[in-house]
C-alpha cells in the first residue's frame, strides 16, 4: 500500500468510514494535551472532534508526547489524522478523528512544548500521562528526590516532567500577563485534579526556594507556588473507555478497509464516559452537548470507577495471568474468576458513598458486559503494568475502609497477593518482561531473598506505600500473606478454594 491517510486522502475514503466534516484548516489550538497515547485518542480527542464538527473552532488539540517519538512519527505524516475503530460482537465502525492539530515530542524540543503551553490561545491543558508520571513518593507527596524532578528544578527551561512543563509555562504566562490555563487531569487517580494541584504547588515551592536562594538558573519570581495555589483551576475528572493496545493485525485490517495506510489506528469499545468538575475560568468547549457530564463534585463517580472497574480489571489481569488467560474476556469467562469478581464487587460496593445517587447494580451489570467484549482482545498483561501505582486507589483503599469498618477484606487482599504472585511469576511461568512495574528492581531483589512470606508481603507494602500509617495495615498484611501462600502452593484454584470460590 503506498498512499497514507492524510488531509489529501481523507475525503476519498469508503463511504462507510466517518471523516471530519469540518475544515481542519479553520480551527485554532485551544487545548494542549500531555500524553498523546491511545487512550487520549479514543477518549478526549474523540469528544473534542465532535465539538469541532459542531462549529466550536477554538479547541483544536496540540498533542505532546513526554517520552517517545512513536506517536508523532506515525501521525505527523498523516496530518494528525487517525482512525478510531469501535468494536464489539456486532462488528466494527470506523471514524477518522481530526481534532489533533499538531504533535510535539518533549525530549526532542522542550522549547516548542513550552511555546505551545505559553500560547495565549491555549486555555486548557489536559493530561493522560499514567499514574507513575505524577512522581509521587510512597507517602503521596511529590518525590522530590526523583532524578527527573531534580533535573527539572536545575533546568527549568528544559523540563522533562509534566510538573516542570506546567510550572515553567504558568510562570511565563504570568510574567506575560496572560491568563493561566485550566489543568484538566484525565488519569485514573483519586481526586486527580486536586492531587495534581497539590503536587504542582509542592514542585513550584521547590522552584521558588531555589530562586530565593539565589540560584542563577532559576526562572520567574519566587511566588509561583502561591500563584498556582490561588489562581490556577484544576478540576477533577473521571474518564472511562477501554482501549487495548493496537496490534499489527489491527493496523493491517484497518488500512485494508480504508484503502490507504493508517500507521496507528486506535481500537476501543462502544462505551465511553467523561465526568468533569465544571471549573474552567478560561472557558471550555460545550462538552455537555456531546455526552460529557459536568458536575460540582466528581468524587463519587471517580471512586465508583476506580474501585469497581479498575479494581476488578486489575484482579482479572493478575488472576487471569496466573490462570493462563491472555485476554480480559477469556479470563472473565473463567467461572471461578467470574465468581471471584462478583464477590470482589460485593466487598468494594459498601465503601462507595451511599447518598450520591450511584446505581452500582446497573454499573456492575454494564461492566460485566464490557469485560465480555470478545472483539477487543484486551490483554491481561497490558493492565498488569504498574500495579504498585494502581492498586492503592483501586484495591487497597477499599480494603482499608472495609477493615476499619470491622469486616475482613478477603477478596480485596487476594488481589494484592495475586499482584505479588504475578510479579514473582515473571521469568518462571510467565515471560520475563511480560509486564513491568516501577518497583521491579527492589521486587526482584526481594523475591531472590527467599524470605518468609509475611516478611515479603510486609516489605512490598512498605515499598509501595500500601496502607501506610493505617491501623489496619497489619491485618491486611496477614490476609495477603495467607493468600500468597495459597497462590504459591496451589495457584488461583488453591486460593479460591479457601474462599469457597470454584
Ligand atoms: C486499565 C485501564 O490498564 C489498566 O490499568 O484498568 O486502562 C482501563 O481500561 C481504563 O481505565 C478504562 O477506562
Amino acid at each position: 500500500m503506498t498512499s497514507r491517510l492524510s488531509n489529501d486522502t481523507v475525503q476519498a475514503l469508503p463511504a462507510s468510514v466517518g471523516v471530519p466534516s469540518y475544515d481542519r484548516t479553520r480551527f485554532a489550538p485551544g487545548i494542549v494535551h500531555l500524553g498523546v497515547g491511545a487512550f487520549h485518542r479514543a477518549h478526549q480527542a474523540a469528544y473534542v472532534d465532535e465539538c469541532l464538527a459542531a462549529g466550536e473552532t477554538d479547541w483544536g488539540i496540540v498533542g505532546v508526547s513526554l517520552r517517545s517519538a512513536d506517536t508523532r512519527d506515525a501521525l505527523a505524516p498523516q496530518d494528525g489524522l487517525y482512525t478510531l475503530a469501535v468494536r464489539d460482537s456486532g462488528g466494527e465502525s470506523l471514524n477518522v478523528i481530526g481534532s489533533i492539530l499538531s504533535l510535539l515530542v518533549a525530549p526532542e524540543n522542550p522549547s516548542a512544548v513550552l511555546a505551545a503551553l505559553t500560547d495565549p490561545r491555549t486555555r486548557i491543558v489536559t493530561l493522560t500521562i499514567t499514574e507513575k508520571a505524577y512522581l509521587r513518593s510512597s507517602g503521596g507527596g511529590l518525590d522530590a528526590a526523583h532524578p527527573d524532578i531534580v533535573h527539572d528544578l536545575a533546568n527549568p527551561q528544559m523540563p522533562k516532567t509534566a510538573h516542570g512543563f506546567l510550572a515553567e509555562s504558568l510562570s511565563r504566562r504570568r510574567a506575560a500577563g496572560s491568563q493561566p490555563f485550566t489543568v484538566l487531569c484525565c488519569d485514573n487517580l483519586p481526586a486527580n485534579g486536586a492531587t495534581l494541584h497539590r503536587l504542582l504547588v509542592e514542585f513550584a515551592a521547590l522552584r521558588d526556594a531555589r530562586l530565593s536562594a539565589g540560584d542563577a538558573r532559576a526562572t520567574g519570581d519566587a511566588s509561583l507556588a502561591q500563584h498556582i495555589a490561588d489562581e490556577v483551576a484544576f478540576p477533577s475528572s473521571m474518564v472511562d473507555r477501554i482501549v487495548p493496545a493496537t496490534t499489527d493485525i489491527d493496523r493491517a485490517r484497518i488500512s485494508g478497509q480504508l484503502g490507504v495506510e493508517d500507521a496507528w489506528p486506535v481500537m476501543t469499545e462502544p462505551f465511553r464516559q467523561w465526568v468533569i468538575e465544571d471549573d474552567f475560568p478560561a472557558g471550555r468547549p460545550s462538552w455537555e452537548k456531546f455526552g460529557v457530564t459536568m458536575v460540582g463534585d466528581v468524587g463519587p463517580f471517580e471512586d465508583m470507577k476506580l474501585r469497581l472497574l479498575n479494581g476488578s480489571h486489575s484482579a482479572i489481569a493478575y488472576l487471569g495471568l496466573l490462570s493462563g488467560h491472555a485476554t480480559v474476556d477469556r479470563a472473565f469467562a473463567d467461572p471461578a474468576i467470574r465468581q471471584f469478581v462478583d464477590q470482589l464487587w460485593a466487598e468494594a460496593i459498601p465503601t462507595l458513598p451511599q447518598d450520591a445517587g450511584l446505581d452500582t447494580a446497573d454499573y456492575i451489570a454494564q461492566l460485566a458486559q464490557r469485560f465480555s467484549n470478545t472483539a477487543l482482545a484486551h490483554r491481561t498483561a497490558q493492565i498488569a503494568n504498574d500495579g504498585s501505582q494502581k492498586l492503592p486507589q483501586r484495591i487497597v483503599a477499599s480494603a482499608i475502609e472495609r477493615s476499619e469498618a470491622g469486616s475482613v477484606p478477603e477478596y480485596l487482599t487476594l488481589v494484592v497477593a495475586a499482584w505479588i504472585a504475578a510479579c514473582e511469576a515473571r521469568g518462571k511461568t510467565l515471560p520475563e518482561n511480560h509486564f513491568t512495574d516501577p518497583l521491579d528492581l527492589p521486587l526482584a531483589a526481594l523475591f531472590g531473598g527467599n524470605l518468609p512470606t509475611e516478611e515479603t508481603v510486609a516489605t512490598v507494602f512498605d515499598l509501595a506505600g500500601f496502607a501506610k500509617e493505617h491501623a489496619g495495615r497489619q491485618e491486611l498484611i496477614e490476609l495477603t500473606t495467607a493468600h500468597l501462600d495459597r497462590l504459591r502452593q496451589g495457584g488461583p484454584a488453591g486460593a479460591f478454594a479457601a474462599l469457597g470460590v470454584q
